[in-house]
């Protein structure tokens, strides 16, 4: 979807998500978001994130049955081929040929072929790019209510510079300052409004470990929303908190040749039938 309009990324994702009515389909978000400096932009804020999170959940929701809508950020880690990060150290040539027998290789390639129809990629640079894209997303899956996930694992700028506040041209050192207002997340209205039947997910990610909960905490009453996933930026791939309304659950990854987000997106999708389940009750 490289270079596209919103208007179109919006036509190829409503005529994805028509396949597939009756599936559980989940809207990751993955990566960071850009926040330019300038009008013509030259510099910018960026936020910390490979999109391994994203990448990795994304397989193994795959992998248990989700079809996926892939929000991330345009060069960030795509699932599958996450796991190279260069071709070179593979390379084997036979009579002039490229060749190759590693067998990781052929095992992600053969995996992206079998969910490619399973998986739509949906690009974003900017911060603004992110937050209308998240919205025009959700539009599009209210109407498959409860069998909507959102899983916002994109790491996202709490700041930006207000449109009025930037200078038109490359910031001038004799003249630095950056009048970065807060940023309206709305993931409240999002909540409430758009996608009330789903279940969703949000990411805390903190460097003091002891303000995680709190924080999680306060993300979860301020969102009105079923779950947010806690990390520290140092420990994120071995420890999580899953913090709901109830309790607070840890996963701690014990077997390195595992990954967390096996473990995550497990629970997760435990938690998902329940809310699928207790909603057909409520009817
Ligand atoms: C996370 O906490 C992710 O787990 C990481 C993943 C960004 C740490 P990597 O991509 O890192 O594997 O390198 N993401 C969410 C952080 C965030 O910005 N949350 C926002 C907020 O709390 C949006 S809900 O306001």
């Amino acid at each position: 979807m490289h270079g596209k309009t919103l208007e179109e990324q919006i036509k190829i994702v409503e005529a994805f998500v028509k396949d597939f009515a009756n599936d559980r389909i989940a809207l990751v978000t993955s990566g960071g978001t850009q926040v330019p400096l300038e009008k013509n932009t030259v510099r910018f804020i960026d936020n910390f994130s490979m999109g391994t999170r994203g990448a990795t959940s994304a397989e193994y929701l795959l992998a248990t049955g989700y079809t996926v809508l892939f929000m991330h950020r345009e060069s960030s880690l795509l699932p599958f081929s996450r796991h190279f990060h260069s071709l070179f150290s593979m390379l084997q040539v036979e009579d002039g040929k490229a060749v190759s027998s590693d067998a990781k290789l052929i095992n992600n390639i053969q995996k992206a072929a079998q969910y490619s129809s399973r998986i739509l990629f949906v690009p974003f640079v900017t911060l603004d790019q992110y937050l209308h894209l998240l919205e025009a997303l959700c539009t599009v899956l209210k109407p498959l209510h409860e069998r909507v996930l959102v899983y916002l694992a994109a790491a996202v700028s709490d700041f930006y510079i207000k449109h009025d506040d930037l200078p038109t041209h490359k910031m001038r050192t004799e003249e630095v300052s950056l009048p970065l207002s807060v940023v309206p997340k709305n993931l409240q209205r999002l909540v409430e409004n758009i996608v009330p039947r789903a279940f969703v997910v949000s990411f805390k990610l903190e460097t003091d470990e002891s303000i995680l909960v709190e924080k999680a905490r306060k993300a979860l009453s301020s969102y009105g929303h079923q779950l947010v996933v806690a990390n520290m930026l140092q420990t994120r791939k071995e420890h999580v908190v899953l913090v709901d309304n109830e309790k607070e659950e840890h996963i701690r990854l014990h077997d390195k040749s595992k990954e967390i987000e096996e473990e995550i997106i497990h629970n997760i999708k435990e938690r998902h039938s329940e809310h699928i389940a207790n909603s057909g009750k409520a009817q």
